[in-house]
């Protein structure tokens, strides 16, 4: 009976040793695919950056909004449609190197609201919601510039 149990020792420990190379052949599996995806990701980001300046709460108004091309589709606001908190400044600027404004309303029927006037290029003009609702708002220059706010509670 003793000798018995002392013949199967050595057997678990082989089949113990196998196992525990699996977890870590995955480990250095894994190790290497992170490293190679961070890789990659780095001059992804980078291109990115350079064609389009993401900031949180800012409506571009890019370049070309000048001409009716964007209307179709509302791309000449860019989002032409944002969700804004309750007591949220929300920042419009003028990447064209043309006149725009910002004014609350719909195309020939301003609200009042506010109104950035005429926007230089480079120039930004900026508006704090205060109440929550759907604030519409166009371009005096341009009739097919229209955009969308929706202040949420
Ligand atoms: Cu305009």
């Amino acid at each position: 009976m003793i000798t018995k149990k002392h013949k199967e020792m050595p057997q678990i420990l082989t089949v113990n040793k196998k196992i525990a190379i699996i977890p870590s052949v995955i480990i250095v599996v894994i190790i290497v695919g992170i490293s190679q995806v961070s890789l990659e990701y780095v001059p992804d980001e980078i291109s990115e950056v350079e064609i389009v300046e993401e900031v949180d709460n800012m409506i571009i108004m890019p370049v070309k909004s000048a001409r009716p091309d964007c209307g179709p589709n509302d791309e000449c606001y860019i989002p032409s449609y944002y969700v804004a908190k309750t007591g949220e400044t929300v920042y419009w600027k003028n990447q064209d190197s043309a006149f725009h404004s910002v004014t609350s309303g719909q195309q020939e029927n301003p609200d009042g609201l506010f109104d950035s006037g005429h926007i230089d290029p480079d120039e930004k003009f900026s508006y704090t919601f205060t109440e929550p609702g759907v604030y519409s708002y166009y371009c005096t220059l341009h009739p097919w510039m229209n955009g969308m706010i929706k202040v949420e509670r």
